[in-house]
């Protein structure tokens, strides 16, 4: 089953300098028709950052079938009380070809094809923490041989004009992550690289 997968992953993590606990957490599944990936990040950093962002996936990975919007809703709920979070969710439909997603807050999308055309996307603003909020799903066409790059705002303007996004092999595009970017975080870094072939 795992080489028959369609999209590549290659995934970069790493606290803050001085931290143990990384505030980011994520989650990613490739499943028969649908491909999931979300990243979150608790407010500040540090154990209850962990906490509220790790309560998040669990949540997203036990609701992987529902739509962006219920499973933002569902996330929504289980943090009043806790510490806020941003999230952001990137759904592939490999049936409909099409993919959906949502950020609230400061996580980065960024989507690049073959004819070297990339796209930013703009977040909602704020973040989740218990209260009911607006966010916006952007769906849009799946091409062949697209990347998606996802990122916590702990990859800053710098590391990402210097990252290879149109590298057609994702863990050549995390090595140069790596290489490049200081090895000392200022926040909580994640930093996800998808292809689809
Ligand atoms: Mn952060």
């Amino acid at each position: 089953m795992t080489d028959m997968k369609r999209i590549n992953v290659a995934v970069f993590q790493k606290p803050k300098k001085g931290k143990y606990y990384c505030g980011d957490s994520y989650f990613y599944l490739e499943t028969e028709n649908e491909f999931l990936c979300a990243i979150a990040d608790g407010l500040g950093s540090g154990e209850y950052a962990r906490e509220s962002s790790q309560i998040v996936i669990d949540i997203i990975r036990k609701n992987m079938n529902e739509s962006i919007e219920s499973i933002i809703k569902i996330c929504n709920e289980q943090l009043f009380g806790k510490r806020g979070v941003v999230l952001g969710i990137l759904k592939i439909n490999f049936d409909s070809m099409l993919y959906s997603f949502s950020s609230i807050g400061n996580i980065g999308i960024v989507t690049a094809n073959r004819n070297k055309k990339k796209k930013r996307n703009i977040p909602s603003s704020g973040y989740l923490a218990g209260y009911p909020r607006k966010f916006k799903v952007i769906q849009e066409r799946l091409e062949k041989n697209m990347n998606f790059i996802m990122f916590s705002d702990g990859v800053n303007d710098k590391d990402l004009s210097d990252l290879d996004i149109f590298g057609n092999n994702v863990e050549n595009i995390i090595k140069t992550f790596q290489y490049k970017s200081k090895p000392e975080r200022d926040d909580d870094t994640t930093l996800i690289a998808m292809r689809y072939q």
